[in-house]
Protein backbone atom coordinates (compact mmCIF):
# COMPACT_ATOMS: atom_id res chain seq x y z
CA UNK A 1 0.00 0.00 0.00
CA UNK A 2 2.85 2.24 1.02
CA UNK A 3 4.04 1.82 -3.00
CA UNK A 4 0.64 2.93 -4.19
CA UNK A 5 0.04 5.78 -1.82
CA UNK A 6 3.83 7.16 -2.88
CA UNK A 7 3.19 6.91 -6.54
CA UNK A 8 -0.05 9.09 -6.19
CA UNK A 9 1.22 12.76 -6.16
CA UNK A 10 -0.27 14.49 -3.39
CA UNK A 11 -1.07 18.20 -2.92
CA UNK A 12 0.96 20.71 -1.77
CA UNK A 13 0.91 21.08 2.09
CA UNK A 14 -0.04 24.81 1.96
CA UNK A 15 -3.18 24.29 -0.89
CA UNK A 16 -3.82 20.99 1.77
CA UNK A 17 -4.09 23.57 4.49
CA UNK A 18 -6.25 26.39 2.09
CA UNK A 19 -8.65 24.05 1.00
CA UNK A 20 -9.35 22.28 4.60
CA UNK A 21 -9.51 26.57 5.78
CA UNK A 22 -11.81 27.40 2.81
CA UNK A 23 -14.35 24.33 3.78
CA UNK A 24 -13.69 22.46 0.64
CA UNK A 25 -12.37 19.54 2.57
CA UNK A 26 -14.34 18.61 5.07
CA UNK A 27 -13.91 15.02 7.45
CA UNK A 28 -16.05 12.44 5.72
CA UNK A 29 -15.39 9.84 3.61
CA UNK A 30 -17.68 7.92 1.48
CA UNK A 31 -18.58 4.67 3.69
CA UNK A 32 -19.44 7.78 6.59
CA UNK A 33 -21.34 9.42 4.32
CA UNK A 34 -23.55 6.46 3.35
CA UNK A 35 -24.06 5.60 7.31
CA UNK A 36 -25.26 9.50 7.51
CA UNK A 37 -27.56 9.75 4.84
CA UNK A 38 -29.11 6.20 6.00
CA UNK A 39 -29.49 7.60 9.24
CA UNK A 40 -30.74 10.70 7.66
CA UNK A 41 -33.03 9.45 5.19
CA UNK A 42 -33.63 5.95 6.90
CA UNK A 43 -37.31 4.91 4.73
CA UNK A 44 -37.03 6.84 1.68
CA UNK A 45 -35.68 5.17 -1.60
CA UNK A 46 -32.34 5.35 -2.91
CA UNK A 47 -31.74 3.43 -6.04
CA UNK A 48 -34.74 2.13 -8.35
CA UNK A 49 -33.16 -0.94 -10.73
CA UNK A 50 -35.92 -2.59 -12.91
CA UNK A 51 -38.01 -4.25 -10.10
CA UNK A 52 -35.86 -3.99 -7.49
CA UNK A 53 -36.15 -0.67 -4.91
CA UNK A 54 -33.77 0.02 -2.33
CA UNK A 55 -34.13 2.51 0.32
CA UNK A 56 -31.11 4.63 2.04
CA UNK A 57 -31.09 2.30 4.87
CA UNK A 58 -31.29 -1.25 2.22
CA UNK A 59 -28.68 -0.09 0.30
CA UNK A 60 -26.43 0.97 3.55
CA UNK A 61 -27.55 -2.75 5.12
CA UNK A 62 -26.69 -4.44 1.27
CA UNK A 63 -23.18 -2.27 1.19
CA UNK A 64 -22.16 -4.04 4.32
CA UNK A 65 -22.86 -7.34 3.79
CA UNK A 66 -21.22 -7.09 0.37
CA UNK A 67 -17.80 -5.77 2.52
CA UNK A 68 -17.91 -8.49 4.96
CA UNK A 69 -17.96 -11.03 2.05
CA UNK A 70 -15.45 -8.99 0.53
CA UNK A 71 -13.17 -9.21 3.39
CA UNK A 72 -13.88 -12.90 3.90
CA UNK A 73 -12.21 -13.02 0.68
CA UNK A 74 -8.96 -11.11 1.51
CA UNK A 75 -10.03 -7.86 0.24
CA UNK A 76 -8.14 -5.50 2.48
CA UNK A 77 -7.44 -2.22 2.82
CA UNK A 78 -5.10 -0.51 -0.46
CA UNK A 79 -6.33 -3.51 -2.54
CA UNK A 80 -6.70 -2.41 -5.90
CA UNK A 81 -10.04 -3.86 -7.88
CA UNK A 82 -11.02 -3.42 -11.48
CA UNK A 83 -14.82 -3.10 -11.98
CA UNK A 84 -16.33 -3.57 -14.98
CA UNK A 85 -20.23 -3.63 -15.06
CA UNK A 86 -23.09 -2.62 -16.41
CA UNK A 87 -25.49 0.07 -15.66
CA UNK A 88 -26.74 -2.10 -12.64
CA UNK A 89 -27.54 -1.46 -8.84
CA UNK A 90 -24.30 -3.75 -8.09
CA UNK A 91 -22.12 -1.41 -8.90
CA UNK A 92 -23.12 1.15 -6.07
CA UNK A 93 -22.83 -1.24 -3.97
CA UNK A 94 -19.45 -2.71 -4.87
CA UNK A 95 -18.01 0.89 -4.75
CA UNK A 96 -19.19 1.83 -1.06
CA UNK A 97 -18.55 -1.69 -0.32
CA UNK A 98 -14.70 -1.13 -1.29
CA UNK A 99 -14.78 2.49 -0.01
CA UNK A 100 -15.72 1.17 3.32
CA UNK A 101 -12.67 -1.57 3.25
CA UNK A 102 -10.69 1.20 2.01
CA UNK A 103 -10.12 -0.74 -0.79
CA UNK A 104 -9.31 1.57 -4.28
CA UNK A 105 -11.97 0.59 -7.14
CA UNK A 106 -10.72 1.17 -10.72
CA UNK A 107 -13.42 2.68 -13.15
CA UNK A 108 -13.34 0.43 -16.13
CA UNK A 109 -16.12 1.01 -18.86
CA UNK A 110 -18.32 -1.82 -20.28
CA UNK A 111 -16.76 -0.91 -23.96
CA UNK A 112 -13.36 -1.92 -23.00
CA UNK A 113 -11.81 -5.21 -23.74
CA UNK A 114 -9.11 -7.72 -22.82
CA UNK A 115 -6.22 -5.09 -23.96
CA UNK A 116 -7.62 -1.72 -21.68
CA UNK A 117 -8.80 -4.70 -18.63
CA UNK A 118 -5.77 -6.98 -18.69
CA UNK A 119 -3.64 -3.00 -18.60
CA UNK A 120 -5.53 -1.54 -16.12
CA UNK A 121 -5.17 -4.58 -14.03
CA UNK A 122 -1.62 -4.54 -14.18
CA UNK A 123 -1.03 -1.02 -14.14
CA UNK A 124 -3.08 -1.07 -11.04
CA UNK A 125 -1.47 -4.45 -9.52
CA UNK A 126 -5.28 -5.46 -9.08
CA UNK A 127 -5.85 -8.20 -6.66
CA UNK A 128 -9.55 -8.62 -7.74
CA UNK A 129 -11.98 -7.96 -10.97
CA UNK A 130 -16.08 -7.44 -10.83
CA UNK A 131 -17.23 -7.86 -13.94
CA UNK A 132 -21.04 -9.12 -14.91
CA UNK A 133 -21.38 -12.56 -16.71
CA UNK A 134 -22.83 -11.04 -19.91
CA UNK A 135 -23.92 -7.96 -21.26
CA UNK A 136 -24.59 -6.81 -25.06
CA UNK A 137 -23.73 -10.13 -26.65
CA UNK A 138 -20.19 -10.11 -24.95
CA UNK A 139 -18.98 -12.38 -21.90
CA UNK A 140 -16.81 -11.14 -19.81
CA UNK A 141 -15.77 -14.18 -18.19
CA UNK A 142 -14.17 -15.34 -21.07
CA UNK A 143 -11.89 -12.24 -21.15
CA UNK A 144 -11.56 -12.19 -17.08
CA UNK A 145 -9.94 -16.07 -18.17
CA UNK A 146 -7.36 -14.64 -20.38
CA UNK A 147 -6.90 -11.61 -18.12
CA UNK A 148 -6.03 -14.24 -15.36
CA UNK A 149 -3.51 -15.75 -17.07
CA UNK A 150 -1.27 -13.08 -18.06
CA UNK A 151 -1.69 -10.68 -14.71
CA UNK A 152 -0.17 -12.92 -11.82
CA UNK A 153 -1.59 -10.31 -8.84
CA UNK A 154 -5.16 -11.01 -9.35
CA UNK A 155 -6.28 -13.72 -7.68
CA UNK A 156 -9.96 -13.18 -7.53
CA UNK A 157 -12.60 -12.55 -10.14
CA UNK A 158 -16.15 -11.82 -8.61
CA UNK A 159 -19.50 -12.09 -11.28
CA UNK A 160 -22.75 -10.61 -11.03
CA UNK A 161 -24.64 -13.16 -12.47
CA UNK A 162 -23.72 -16.86 -13.78
CA UNK A 163 -20.16 -16.96 -12.18
CA UNK A 164 -19.08 -20.61 -13.66
CA UNK A 165 -15.88 -21.56 -12.14
CA UNK A 166 -15.67 -17.70 -10.16
CA UNK A 167 -17.00 -16.15 -7.36
CA UNK A 168 -20.58 -15.28 -7.36
CA UNK A 169 -21.27 -11.60 -6.40
CA UNK A 170 -24.59 -12.61 -4.86
CA UNK A 171 -22.93 -14.98 -2.62
CA UNK A 172 -20.76 -12.52 -0.65
CA UNK A 173 -23.62 -10.58 0.26
CA UNK A 174 -23.47 -11.56 3.89
CA UNK A 175 -27.09 -10.98 5.52
CA UNK A 176 -25.98 -11.28 8.89
CA UNK A 177 -23.13 -9.59 11.04
CA UNK A 178 -21.71 -6.64 12.51
CA UNK A 179 -21.91 -3.10 10.72
CA UNK A 180 -18.40 -2.51 9.00
CA UNK A 181 -16.15 -0.14 10.28
CA UNK A 182 -15.51 2.61 8.01
CA UNK A 183 -11.43 2.28 7.48
CA UNK A 184 -9.99 5.25 5.51
CA UNK A 185 -9.55 9.07 6.37
CA UNK A 186 -10.88 11.40 4.48
CA UNK A 187 -7.96 12.55 2.42
CA UNK A 188 -6.94 8.93 1.58
CA UNK A 189 -7.29 7.82 -1.74
CA UNK A 190 -10.83 6.36 -2.48
CA UNK A 191 -10.46 5.16 -6.09
CA UNK A 192 -8.66 5.25 -9.26
CA UNK A 193 -10.52 7.20 -12.40
CA UNK A 194 -9.18 6.18 -15.97
CA UNK A 195 -8.01 9.45 -18.03
CA UNK A 196 -9.26 9.38 -21.95
CA UNK A 197 -5.56 9.15 -22.80
CA UNK A 198 -3.52 11.22 -25.03
CA UNK A 199 -0.62 8.39 -24.89
CA UNK A 200 0.45 5.00 -25.41
CA UNK A 201 -1.95 3.84 -22.61
CA UNK A 202 -4.66 5.17 -20.27
CA UNK A 203 -3.76 6.88 -17.13
CA UNK A 204 -4.47 6.46 -13.39
CA UNK A 205 -6.41 9.35 -11.97
CA UNK A 206 -6.14 9.21 -8.25
CA UNK A 207 -9.04 10.47 -6.42
CA UNK A 208 -9.58 11.31 -2.61
CA UNK A 209 -12.51 11.04 -0.47
CA UNK A 210 -12.29 14.56 0.34
CA UNK A 211 -11.46 16.32 -3.14
CA UNK A 212 -14.40 14.64 -4.43
CA UNK A 213 -16.64 15.08 -1.96
CA UNK A 214 -15.68 18.84 -2.18
CA UNK A 215 -16.69 18.05 -6.19
CA UNK A 216 -19.88 17.06 -5.26
CA UNK A 217 -21.25 19.05 -3.03
CA UNK A 218 -20.67 22.19 -5.92
CA UNK A 219 -22.02 19.86 -8.64
CA UNK A 220 -25.11 19.81 -6.01
CA UNK A 221 -25.47 23.32 -5.70
CA UNK A 222 -24.65 24.23 -9.30
CA UNK A 223 -27.23 21.78 -10.24
CA UNK A 224 -29.71 22.60 -7.63
CA UNK A 225 -29.85 18.65 -6.05
CA UNK A 226 -33.06 18.52 -3.35
CA UNK A 227 -34.42 15.88 -1.75
CA UNK A 228 -37.19 15.98 -4.67
CA UNK A 229 -34.55 15.42 -7.13
CA UNK A 230 -34.53 11.89 -9.29
CA UNK A 231 -32.01 11.07 -11.62
CA UNK A 232 -31.65 8.47 -14.47
CA UNK A 233 -28.32 7.39 -14.64
CA UNK A 234 -28.21 6.80 -18.63
CA UNK A 235 -24.71 7.34 -19.11
CA UNK A 236 -22.21 4.24 -18.46
CA UNK A 237 -22.22 4.68 -14.78
CA UNK A 238 -18.23 4.25 -13.86
CA UNK A 239 -18.08 7.79 -15.60
CA UNK A 240 -16.79 10.44 -14.12
CA UNK A 241 -19.92 12.87 -15.35
CA UNK A 242 -22.70 10.40 -14.37
CA UNK A 243 -20.94 9.62 -11.10
CA UNK A 244 -20.55 12.76 -9.80
CA UNK A 245 -21.57 15.79 -12.26
CA UNK A 246 -23.61 15.63 -9.87
CA UNK A 247 -24.21 11.99 -10.66
CA UNK A 248 -25.18 9.24 -8.53
CA UNK A 249 -23.09 9.98 -5.46
CA UNK A 250 -23.80 13.47 -5.84
CA UNK A 251 -27.77 12.64 -5.83
CA UNK A 252 -27.02 10.42 -3.34
CA UNK A 253 -25.44 12.78 -1.11
CA UNK A 254 -27.92 15.05 -1.64
CA UNK A 255 -30.80 13.14 -0.38
CA UNK A 256 -32.64 11.71 -4.23
CA UNK A 257 -33.51 8.90 -5.47
CA UNK A 258 -31.80 7.02 -8.29
CA UNK A 259 -33.45 5.50 -11.54
CA UNK A 260 -30.65 3.26 -13.33
CA UNK A 261 -31.25 2.93 -16.92
CA UNK A 262 -29.40 -0.29 -18.46
CA UNK A 263 -29.27 1.42 -21.88
CA UNK A 264 -29.21 5.20 -22.44
CA UNK A 265 -31.88 4.38 -25.34
CA UNK A 266 -34.59 7.24 -26.07
CA UNK A 267 -37.04 3.50 -25.87
CA UNK A 268 -35.96 2.80 -22.48
CA UNK A 269 -35.18 6.04 -21.13
CA UNK A 270 -38.24 7.69 -21.85
CA UNK A 271 -40.16 4.74 -20.38
CA UNK A 272 -38.40 4.70 -17.18
CA UNK A 273 -38.97 8.98 -17.05
CA UNK A 274 -42.64 8.64 -17.25
CA UNK A 275 -42.72 5.88 -14.35
CA UNK A 276 -40.18 7.01 -11.81
CA UNK A 277 -40.73 10.77 -12.60
CA UNK A 278 -37.34 11.74 -13.39
CA UNK A 279 -36.42 15.21 -12.93
CA UNK A 280 -32.86 15.24 -14.00
CA UNK A 281 -30.58 13.05 -16.40
CA UNK A 282 -27.01 13.97 -18.24
CA UNK A 283 -26.19 12.69 -21.72
CA UNK A 284 -23.33 13.08 -24.52
CA UNK A 285 -24.24 16.00 -27.49
CA UNK A 286 -24.94 12.06 -29.64
CA UNK A 287 -27.79 10.48 -27.46
CA UNK A 288 -29.12 14.22 -26.87
CA UNK A 289 -29.61 14.59 -30.57
CA UNK A 290 -31.00 11.39 -30.66
CA UNK A 291 -33.35 12.10 -27.86
CA UNK A 292 -34.20 15.34 -29.75
CA UNK A 293 -35.33 13.54 -32.56
CA UNK A 294 -37.78 10.49 -30.92
CA UNK A 295 -39.15 13.33 -28.65
CA UNK A 296 -41.88 14.39 -30.56
CA UNK A 297 -42.75 10.64 -31.56
CA UNK A 298 -42.95 9.52 -27.95
CA UNK A 299 -45.65 7.83 -26.30
CA UNK A 300 -44.83 8.36 -22.63
CA UNK A 301 -45.01 11.64 -20.65
CA UNK A 302 -42.01 13.77 -20.51
CA UNK A 303 -43.26 16.08 -18.02
CA UNK A 304 -41.32 15.42 -15.20
CA UNK A 305 -38.08 15.99 -16.36
CA UNK A 306 -36.77 19.50 -15.84
CA UNK A 307 -32.89 19.17 -16.40
CA UNK A 308 -30.98 17.60 -19.19
CA UNK A 309 -27.32 17.68 -18.98
CA UNK A 310 -25.17 17.63 -21.79
CA UNK A 311 -21.02 17.16 -21.50
CA UNK A 312 -18.25 15.36 -22.91
CA UNK A 313 -17.99 16.15 -25.89
CA UNK A 314 -19.01 19.72 -27.69
CA UNK A 315 -22.80 20.22 -28.18
CA UNK A 316 -23.32 22.23 -31.35
CA UNK A 317 -25.49 25.48 -30.69
CA UNK A 318 -28.26 23.87 -33.04
CA UNK A 319 -28.94 21.04 -31.15
CA UNK A 320 -28.54 23.38 -28.18
CA UNK A 321 -31.38 25.51 -28.99
CA UNK A 322 -33.48 22.48 -29.59
CA UNK A 323 -33.51 21.03 -26.40
CA UNK A 324 -36.26 23.43 -24.55
CA UNK A 325 -38.85 23.09 -27.03
CA UNK A 326 -38.30 19.33 -27.76
CA UNK A 327 -38.57 17.84 -24.54
CA UNK A 328 -39.55 20.87 -22.64
CA UNK A 329 -36.83 20.87 -19.84
CA UNK A 330 -33.97 23.05 -19.67
CA UNK A 331 -30.30 22.43 -20.56
CA UNK A 332 -27.28 22.53 -18.52
CA UNK A 333 -23.98 22.59 -20.60
CA UNK A 334 -21.49 20.64 -18.47
CA UNK A 335 -17.31 20.60 -19.56
CA UNK A 336 -15.65 18.56 -17.30
CA UNK A 337 -12.89 16.25 -16.75
CA UNK A 338 -12.16 12.63 -14.68
CA UNK A 339 -8.79 14.85 -13.79
CA UNK A 340 -10.78 17.48 -11.90
CA UNK A 341 -12.26 21.06 -13.54
CA UNK A 342 -16.13 21.04 -14.06
CA UNK A 343 -18.01 23.94 -15.90
CA UNK A 344 -21.64 24.21 -15.55
CA UNK A 345 -23.64 26.96 -17.41
CA UNK A 346 -26.27 28.12 -14.47
CA UNK A 347 -29.89 26.55 -14.52
CA UNK A 348 -31.25 30.06 -14.65
CA UNK A 349 -28.56 31.86 -17.30
CA UNK A 350 -29.67 33.52 -20.04
CA UNK A 351 -30.72 31.00 -22.94
CA UNK A 352 -28.06 32.20 -25.71
CA UNK A 353 -25.28 31.66 -23.05
CA UNK A 354 -26.90 28.60 -21.92
CA UNK A 355 -26.92 27.45 -25.62
CA UNK A 356 -23.38 28.67 -26.91
CA UNK A 357 -21.27 28.44 -23.86
CA UNK A 358 -19.59 25.31 -21.78
CA UNK A 359 -20.33 27.10 -18.61
CA UNK A 360 -17.87 28.46 -15.51
CA UNK A 361 -15.89 26.59 -12.92
CA UNK A 362 -18.24 25.44 -10.23
CA UNK A 363 -16.17 26.57 -7.55
CA UNK A 364 -14.58 30.04 -6.51
CA UNK A 365 -11.21 28.44 -5.59
CA UNK A 366 -10.82 26.93 -9.43
CA UNK A 367 -7.81 28.52 -10.68
CA UNK A 368 -8.19 28.42 -14.26
CA UNK A 369 -5.93 29.80 -16.78
CA UNK A 370 -6.14 30.55 -20.39
CA UNK A 371 -2.30 30.65 -21.86
CA UNK A 372 -0.42 30.87 -25.04
CA UNK A 373 2.65 27.92 -25.67
CA UNK A 374 4.80 29.77 -23.63
CA UNK A 375 2.42 29.32 -20.23
CA UNK A 376 1.80 33.08 -20.75
CA UNK A 377 -1.70 34.27 -20.18
CA UNK A 378 -3.67 35.43 -23.12
CA UNK A 379 -5.62 38.47 -23.01
CA UNK A 380 -9.07 38.27 -22.54
CA UNK A 381 -11.24 36.90 -25.76
CA UNK A 382 -8.52 35.34 -27.56
CA UNK A 383 -8.14 31.19 -28.25
CA UNK A 384 -5.94 29.11 -25.80
CA UNK A 385 -4.81 26.26 -23.69
CA UNK A 386 -6.48 26.14 -21.24
CA UNK A 387 -4.75 24.99 -17.65
CA UNK A 388 -6.03 24.58 -14.15
CA UNK A 389 -5.15 23.93 -10.62
CA UNK A 390 -7.97 23.87 -7.39
CA UNK A 391 -9.30 21.79 -4.76
CA UNK A 392 -10.45 18.72 -6.77
CA UNK A 393 -7.83 19.03 -9.73
CA UNK A 394 -5.50 16.24 -9.30
CA UNK A 395 -1.99 17.37 -9.31
CA UNK A 396 -0.61 14.35 -10.77
CA UNK A 397 -1.51 10.63 -12.15
CA UNK A 398 -0.48 7.52 -10.94
CA UNK A 399 3.52 7.14 -11.61
CA UNK A 400 3.37 3.88 -13.07
CA UNK A 401 6.79 2.08 -13.00
CA UNK A 402 8.90 3.09 -15.84
CA UNK A 403 8.70 1.29 -19.18
CA UNK A 404 11.08 0.95 -22.35
CA UNK A 405 13.10 4.37 -22.29
CA UNK A 406 10.78 6.71 -20.48
CA UNK A 407 12.01 8.24 -17.44
CA UNK A 408 9.33 7.03 -14.57
CA UNK A 409 7.30 9.97 -14.21
CA UNK A 410 7.60 11.54 -17.24
CA UNK A 411 4.17 12.04 -18.43
CA UNK A 412 3.42 13.90 -15.01
CA UNK A 413 6.15 16.55 -16.22
CA UNK A 414 4.47 17.04 -19.40
CA UNK A 415 0.87 17.05 -18.44
CA UNK A 416 1.49 19.40 -15.49
CA UNK A 417 3.26 22.74 -15.09
CA UNK A 418 5.97 23.55 -12.47
CA UNK A 419 3.35 25.05 -9.96
CA UNK A 420 0.80 22.39 -10.84
CA UNK A 421 -1.51 23.20 -13.48
CA UNK A 422 -2.79 20.68 -14.86
CA UNK A 423 -2.65 20.83 -18.75
CA UNK A 424 -5.90 19.83 -19.94
CA UNK A 425 -5.56 19.73 -23.59
CA UNK A 426 -8.29 21.68 -24.51
CA UNK A 427 -8.11 25.22 -26.42
CA UNK A 428 -10.23 27.58 -25.16
CA UNK A 429 -12.06 30.48 -25.08
CA UNK A 430 -13.02 32.58 -22.29
CA UNK A 431 -15.42 35.00 -22.00
CA UNK A 432 -15.32 38.46 -20.30
CA UNK A 433 -17.60 37.00 -17.60
CA UNK A 434 -15.35 33.75 -17.07
CA UNK A 435 -17.62 31.53 -19.31
CA UNK A 436 -15.70 29.20 -21.20
CA UNK A 437 -15.92 27.58 -24.69
CA UNK A 438 -14.51 24.89 -25.83
CA UNK A 439 -12.87 25.91 -29.37
CA UNK A 440 -10.76 22.41 -30.16
CA UNK A 441 -8.29 20.31 -28.34
CA UNK A 442 -4.11 20.04 -28.23
CA UNK A 443 -4.00 16.40 -27.46
CA UNK A 444 -3.46 13.95 -29.79
CA UNK A 445 -7.09 11.96 -28.77
CA UNK A 446 -10.35 11.73 -31.02
CA UNK A 447 -13.23 12.37 -29.20
CA UNK A 448 -15.70 10.77 -30.58
CA UNK A 449 -19.04 11.70 -29.19
CA UNK A 450 -17.95 11.83 -25.13
CA UNK A 451 -15.59 8.32 -26.10
CA UNK A 452 -12.09 9.51 -25.81
CA UNK A 453 -9.62 7.69 -28.27
CA UNK A 454 -6.00 8.11 -27.77
CA UNK A 455 -4.42 8.20 -31.67
CA UNK A 456 -1.05 6.86 -29.83
CA UNK A 457 -2.63 4.01 -28.32
CA UNK A 458 -4.19 3.01 -31.71
CA UNK A 459 -1.74 3.66 -34.03
CA UNK A 460 0.72 0.99 -31.57
CA UNK A 461 -1.61 -1.62 -31.93
CA UNK A 462 -1.86 -1.12 -35.97
CA UNK A 463 1.72 -1.09 -36.07
CA UNK A 464 1.88 -4.68 -34.97
CA UNK A 465 -0.04 -5.44 -37.81
CA UNK A 466 2.63 -7.09 -40.77
CA UNK A 467 1.53 -5.21 -43.99
CA UNK A 468 1.39 -1.87 -42.16
CA UNK A 469 4.84 0.24 -42.41
CA UNK A 470 3.58 3.35 -40.77
CA UNK A 471 -0.06 5.04 -39.66
CA UNK A 472 -1.39 8.42 -38.49
CA UNK A 473 -4.50 7.87 -36.34
CA UNK A 474 -6.66 11.33 -36.55
CA UNK A 475 -10.32 12.69 -36.47
CA UNK A 476 -12.64 12.90 -39.30
CA UNK A 477 -15.54 15.17 -38.74
CA UNK A 478 -19.30 13.32 -38.34
CA UNK A 479 -22.49 15.34 -38.04
CA UNK A 480 -23.57 12.79 -35.48
CA UNK A 481 -20.70 11.63 -33.51
CA UNK A 482 -18.82 15.08 -33.94
CA UNK A 483 -15.81 13.22 -34.30
CA UNK A 484 -14.75 9.29 -35.46
CA UNK A 485 -11.67 7.46 -35.87
CA UNK A 486 -9.49 7.11 -38.83
CA UNK A 487 -6.43 5.97 -39.78
CA UNK A 488 -4.16 6.95 -42.40
CA UNK A 489 -1.80 3.96 -43.27
CA UNK A 490 1.44 3.16 -45.35
CA UNK A 491 1.52 -0.12 -46.46
CA UNK A 492 4.53 -2.27 -46.16
CA UNK A 493 3.89 -4.77 -49.09
CA UNK A 494 0.31 -5.87 -50.13
CA UNK A 495 -1.76 -3.10 -48.95
CA UNK A 496 -4.33 -4.22 -46.51
CA UNK A 497 -8.26 -4.47 -46.41
CA UNK A 498 -9.56 -2.08 -44.38
CA UNK A 499 -11.73 -4.93 -42.87
CA UNK A 500 -8.73 -7.10 -42.41
CA UNK A 501 -7.13 -4.38 -40.23
CA UNK A 502 -10.20 -3.92 -37.85
CA UNK A 503 -10.54 -6.98 -37.41
CA UNK A 504 -7.05 -7.61 -36.18
CA UNK A 505 -7.70 -4.32 -33.94
CA UNK A 506 -10.66 -6.39 -32.06
CA UNK A 507 -9.02 -9.81 -32.20
CA UNK A 508 -6.20 -7.99 -30.32
CA UNK A 509 -8.74 -7.55 -27.53
CA UNK A 510 -9.30 -3.19 -28.08
CA UNK A 511 -12.71 -1.54 -27.47
CA UNK A 512 -14.46 -1.80 -30.48
CA UNK A 513 -15.09 2.24 -30.59
CA UNK A 514 -11.29 2.90 -30.64
CA UNK A 515 -11.20 0.85 -34.46
CA UNK A 516 -10.85 2.98 -37.13
CA UNK A 517 -14.15 3.94 -39.19
CA UNK A 518 -12.37 4.53 -42.28
CA UNK A 519 -8.92 3.30 -43.32
CA UNK A 520 -6.88 6.10 -46.35
CA UNK A 521 -3.66 4.12 -47.49
CA UNK A 522 -1.10 6.57 -48.83
CA UNK A 523 2.34 5.77 -50.11
CA UNK A 524 4.42 8.15 -47.63
CA UNK A 525 2.99 11.00 -44.59
CA UNK A 526 2.83 14.97 -45.45
CA UNK A 527 5.34 15.97 -42.90
CA UNK A 528 6.37 18.97 -40.62
CA UNK A 529 9.12 21.29 -40.75
CA UNK A 530 10.81 19.39 -38.46
CA UNK A 531 10.13 16.08 -40.39
CA UNK A 532 7.04 14.80 -37.86
CA UNK A 533 3.84 13.82 -39.26
CA UNK A 534 1.92 15.94 -40.43
CA UNK A 535 -1.44 15.66 -38.51
CA UNK A 536 -3.02 19.03 -39.53
CA UNK A 537 -2.27 17.92 -42.97
CA UNK A 538 -4.11 14.65 -42.84
CA UNK A 539 -6.87 16.17 -40.68
CA UNK A 540 -7.49 18.91 -43.61
CA UNK A 541 -7.61 16.74 -46.16
CA UNK A 542 -10.20 14.37 -44.45
CA UNK A 543 -12.14 17.51 -44.41
CA UNK A 544 -12.04 18.24 -47.58
CA UNK A 545 -13.41 14.72 -48.43
CA UNK A 546 -16.04 15.22 -46.41
CA UNK A 547 -16.91 18.86 -47.61
CA UNK A 548 -17.15 17.20 -50.85
CA UNK A 549 -19.16 14.18 -49.80
CA UNK A 550 -22.10 16.40 -48.40
C1 LIG B 1 -16.39 20.00 -25.24
N1 LIG B 1 -15.51 19.08 -24.79
C2 LIG B 1 -15.80 18.45 -23.64
C3 LIG B 1 -17.86 19.71 -23.41
C4 LIG B 1 -15.82 17.23 -21.84
C5 LIG B 1 -18.58 15.96 -16.63
C6 LIG B 1 -18.72 16.08 -17.99
C7 LIG B 1 -17.80 15.48 -18.86
C8 LIG B 1 -16.73 14.77 -18.36
C9 LIG B 1 -15.76 14.14 -19.31
C10 LIG B 1 -16.58 14.65 -16.97
C11 LIG B 1 -16.96 18.73 -22.90
N2 LIG B 1 -17.53 20.32 -24.58
N3 LIG B 1 -19.00 20.03 -22.80
O1 LIG B 1 -15.57 13.96 -16.41
O2 LIG B 1 -17.36 15.11 -14.77
C12 LIG B 1 -13.85 16.90 -23.37
C13 LIG B 1 -12.64 17.79 -23.08
C14 LIG B 1 -12.18 17.28 -21.72
C15 LIG B 1 -12.44 15.79 -21.86
C16 LIG B 1 -12.58 15.08 -20.53
C17 LIG B 1 -17.52 15.25 -16.10
N4 LIG B 1 -16.95 17.96 -21.79
N5 LIG B 1 -15.12 17.51 -22.95
O3 LIG B 1 -15.99 14.13 -20.51
O4 LIG B 1 -12.38 12.67 -18.60
O5 LIG B 1 -11.68 17.53 -24.06
O6 LIG B 1 -14.61 13.64 -18.76
O7 LIG B 1 -10.83 17.57 -21.46
O8 LIG B 1 -14.05 11.64 -20.19
O9 LIG B 1 -13.65 15.72 -22.61
O10 LIG B 1 -13.03 13.77 -20.75
P1 LIG B 1 -13.48 12.83 -19.55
Amino acid sequence: LDDIIERCPDYPLERQRLYRDQGCWIDETFGAMLRRLSAEHGPREALVEGNLRLSYTELDQRVDGLARGLRRLGIERGDRVVIQLPNRHEFVVACFALFRLGALPVFALPAHRRFEVEHFCRAATAKALLICDKDAGFDYRAMARDVRLTVPTLKQVIVCGEAQEFTAFDDLLEHEGEPVEDVPSAHDLAFFQLSGGTTGVPKLIPRRHDDYHYSLRESNRACAVTLDTVYLVALPIAHNFPMSSPGFLGVLLGGGRLVIAPRPSPDECFALIERERVTMTSLVPPLAMLWLDSAPHAQADLSSLDILQVGGAKLVSEAARRVAPALGCRLQQVFGMAEGLVNYTGLDDPIELINTTQGQPMSELDEVLVVDDDDQPIPPGGVGHLITRGPYTIPGYFVAPAEGDEPEGAHNQRAFTHDGFYRTGDRVQMTPDGYLIVEGRDKDQINRGGEKVAAEEVENQLLAHDNVHDVAVVAMPDPYLGERVCAFVVPRGETPKPMVLARFLRDRGLAHYKVPERFEFLEAFPQTGVGKISKKALRQTLKAHWFASE
